[in-house]
């Protein structure tokens, strides 16, 4: 199933999720529908806070193919070093890119959709989309990164666009 992901400015982007206590039945769905959604949409990363559910839960695939799914279910940074710069947008933000500074190399523990803990090593434009999407479990924005004249004129836009829908 298909689930409608959330726009900024909604506040609901600003809650913290909470960590998954078990790999049941229920998330396994949840991870289904997440992926379903990000490939419709379409988009390289999707996190469980862009569609309402408020549990550290990521989707990704930056392969060109769509053919590399990747599930990161309580994921924790352990090691990062490095910076790079991207030009990054987000499926809640549309039609808005900017460049963001991150760490390149990143290191990053997680539990799979079938619950077993594993670790990846990731660089660039993967490290990237982890990243963004374990700030979204956060309820940080990419846009949280830029200037604050960047992020008032967006505002702005984005309140806009929202009246009119
Ligand atoms: O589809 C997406 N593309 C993207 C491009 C550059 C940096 C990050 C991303 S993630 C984004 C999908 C999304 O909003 N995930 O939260
Ligand atoms: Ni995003």
């Amino acid at each position: 199933m298909i689930l409608d992901i959330l726009k900024y400015p909604n506040k609901k982007l600003r809650t913290v999720a909470k960590e998954v206590e078990a790999v049941n039945g229920d998330i396994k769905q949840l991870v289904k529908d997440m992926f379903e959604t990000m490939y419709a949409a379409p988009g390289i990363g999707l996190a469980a806070t862009q569609v309402n559910f408020h549990q550290r839960i990521i989707v990704i695939d930056v392969s060109d193919d769509c053919d590399q799914p990747l599930c990161l279910i309580n994921p924790e940074i352990i090691e990062k070093s490095g910076e790079i710069e991207y030009e990054e947008g987000c499926l809640s933000v549309p039609n808005y890119y900017e460049n963001v500074k991150r760490a390149n190399e990143i290191k990053v523990r997680a539990l799979n959709e079938k619950g077993v803990s594993f670790e990846i090593e990731a660089n660039e434009m993967l490290a990237v989309c982890i990243q963004h999407e374990m700030d979204h479990l956060m309820g940080i924005l990419f846009v949280d990164h830029l200037s604050k004249l960047k992020q008032k004129r967006l505002k702005k836009k984005a309140e806009k666009q929202s009246q009119k829908l």
